[in-house]
């Protein structure tokens, strides 16, 4: 096992990362922007190395100060958390090149899943069900003409560099289609530095699944249930829970089974979740892979009682996974990110100064936070301030837990997203599970 780590993140997930290092004896070592020198996991680190200035990309998306860093701490890994450096292969590749250890898989699996166009040609060789479309990047726009044609509109292009919703246009019509062609090229050239696209059908409707797995260096790999994440805005995940309320013993069965053909077949080591598309009539079909441990991981843990973020440090340190059979799904669990953020305002970020901060909890609540009461957010970063995850032997029981933990949770000095997470907790729709990607935006028209 590891004697020290480096933890290249902030915010709730660098103390996450330090509370499983506590826990396996492992030393920690945090890296800090000057605008954090007040933070949590500044306070809890074993050893700390202020980064640069903080603005990120002169603080944690400074590769040569982390690497500095882990080198003068002989830190012997780094884990990346999620967001910043966590899928950057080069970054992966520069850790290697080093002799630190990337907590996460290969350079060369983040490259590749990465290019999401090849990600699915994996898929499909593996036998996992794709969305009908081109195989691979679009050539000419007289190939995307004819793609869309035979599958019909509306079509949906999508940047193979992008991924979780950058990079995408609906088209509706064949007149529509050459200029959307140009645009979405020309944004993926600017955004990207690479124009290719490829073309799926459009579903208008789809609920978002995904599925948790972790795989080892032994060749075994283990699906850990779905999470169920169509509670989102403008692509931010709200709400996620574990299960889903749509997916049935006989769906999971056969979803898991498919993220674990996918992951076996190009002999993924690591922590990362599949995502699905679930249509209407509850086919499902591979969307994206994603490399790195998520913010939603909690609601698995809750459900499978198992630390993905220990499990995930053993099986980088060469460890086999220790929970190969015996997977038991228990319960319900769901997650509401906390954002300073305002909902009337267009969720715009609301950061300042928390005069009063006090977390709910009792029974089958959990909290992860950075926060504590006179912590003044910076202006710099994501504006998630804490996770409030609610485990119950039913959803109602979870859904129950969550309403009177987000009554309980007291934030003064700034706005945040709980009554809003209130009011979707709610929803008669939401309680009786029946919702897709769309329903915050109906939700917004309702409000
Ligand atoms: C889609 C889709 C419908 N049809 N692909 C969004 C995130 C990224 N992983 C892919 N996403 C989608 N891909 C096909 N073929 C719907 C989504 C989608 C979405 C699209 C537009 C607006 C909001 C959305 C929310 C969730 C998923």
């Amino acid at each position: 096992m590891f004697k020290k780590i480096l933890i290249a993140n902030r915010g709730e997930i660098a103390l996450r990362i330090i509370r499983a290092c506590k826990e396996l004896g492992i030393a920690t070592v945090s890296v800090y922007s000057e605008a954090d020198e007040d933070s949590l996991h500044v306070r809890f680190a074993d050893e700390v190395v202020c980064i640069g200035p903080g603005p990120s990309n002169r603080s944690y998306l400074n590769v040569p100060s982390i690497i500095s860093a882990a080198e003068v701490t002989n830190s012997e890994a780094i884990h990346p958390g999620y967001g910043f450096l966590a899928e950057n292969a080069d970054f992966a590749e520069v850790c290697e090149s080093c002799g630190i250890k990337f907590i996460g898989p290969s350079p060369h699996m983040i490259a590749n899943m990465g290019d999401k166009a090849f990600a699915k040609a994996k898929m499909e060789q593996a036998g996992v069900p794709i969305i009908p479309g081109s195989k691979g990047i679009l050539k000419s726009i007289k190939e995307a003409r004819y793609i869309a044609e035979e599958i019909g509109f509306p079509v949906i292009l999508k940047a193979t560099a992008g991924g979780g919703g950058r990079g995408m246009r609906i088209v509706r019509s064949r007149n529509e289609l050459e200029n959307a062609y140009t645009m979405a090229r020309a944004e993926a050239e600017g955004a990207f530095s690479n124009p290719d696209l490829y073309m799926e059908k459009y579903f208008e409707n789809p609920r978002h699944i995904e599925v948790q797995i972790i795989g080892d260096s032994f060749d075994n790999v283990v699906a850990l249930g779905e999470r169920e994440c169509s509670i989102q805005r403008k692509h931010q995940k709200l709400i996620e829970e574990s299960p889903s309320p749509v997916v049935d013993e006989k769906l999971r069965e056969e979803i898991c089974n498919a993220a674990i053909k996918g992951a076996k077949l190009v002999n993924y080591q690591s922590a990362g979740t599949i995502e699905f598309l679930l249509d209407v009539d509850r086919k499902f079909y591979f969307m994206e892979m994603n490399t790195r441990i998520q913010v939603e991981h909690p609601v698995t843990e809750m459900v499978v009682g198992m630390d993905l973020m220990k499990e995930q440090i053993r099986v980088a340190a060469g460890e086999k996974l220790s929970t190969i059979s015996e997977l038991k799904l228990r319960g319900h669990s769901i997650e509401c990110r906390i954002n300073a953020e305002d909902p009337d305002k267009g969720f715009r970020p609301n950061p300042g100064r928390m005069e009063i901060f006090h977390t709910p909890g009792g029974p089958g609540v959990r909290v992860d936070t950075h926060g504590y009461a006179q912590y003044q957010i910076p202006p710099f970063y994501d504006s998630l301030i804490a996770k409030v995850i609610t485990h119950g032997k039913d959803r109602t029981e979870a859904i129950v837990r969550m309403i009177r933990s987000l009554e309980e949770f007291v934030i003064e000095g700034i706005k945040t997203t709980i009554p809003f997470h209130l009011k979707v907790l709610r929803d008669p729709d939401f309680q009786r599970g029946e919702f897709d990607t769309k329903f915050i935006e109906r939700f917004m028209e309702k409000l």
